[in-house]
């Protein structure tokens, strides 16, 4: 079982869009193993977006995911990172797919509403940087046995 981290960003709080996000996560059969509303530090935001520290949006990104607070999940299922960031859509939301979240409800690169981990490794280093182990929950649901197959 594969797990990734999503943020629904401050423009998807700030939007009243937490709910329709998070659900169409869970509406594609994907289980929430993990989910809270926290305020970003600067220090945690260097840190996620660290592989971005040189280009020029940098502090932009900085300033954005620290601008409001934000709702951090962990999100598993077979293969939950390329089948989240599927739903999520293309980074510029310009060329995101209707249908995706970013396709649907954004229009900007710079407020395109959620984060997913774009690799396993990247899944597993962003995971830990914003849950402790024992505010992840490993469980099951009776309705996973309709959506994968044992
Ligand atoms: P994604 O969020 O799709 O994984 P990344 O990791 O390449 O995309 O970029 C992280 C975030 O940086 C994006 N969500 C977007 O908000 C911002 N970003 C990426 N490229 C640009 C850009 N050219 N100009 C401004 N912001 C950008």
């Amino acid at each position: 079982m594969e797990r990734t981290l999503i943020i629904v960003k401050p423009d998807g709080v700030q939007r009243g869009l937490i709910g329709r996000v998070i659900s169409r996560i869970e509406e594609r059969g994907l289980r929430v193993a993990g989910l809270k509303m926290i305020q970003v530090s600067r220090e945690l935001a260097e840190q996620h977006y660290g592989e971005h520290r040189e280009k020029p949006f940098f502090g932009e990104l900085v300033s954005f995911i620290t601008s409001s607070p934000v709702v951090v999940g962990v999100v598993e299922g077979p293969s939950a990172v390329s089948v989240t960031r599927s739903l999520v859509g293309a980074t510029n939301p310009v060329d995101a797919t209707a249908g995706t979240i970013r396709g649907d409800f954004a229009l900007t690169i710079g407020q395109n509403i959620i984060h997913a981990s774009d690799a396993v490794d990247t899944a597993k280093r962003e995971i830990s940087l914003f849950f402790d182990e024992d505010e992840i929950c490993g469980y099951t649901r009776d309705v996973d046995r309709w959506i994968v197959e044992s």
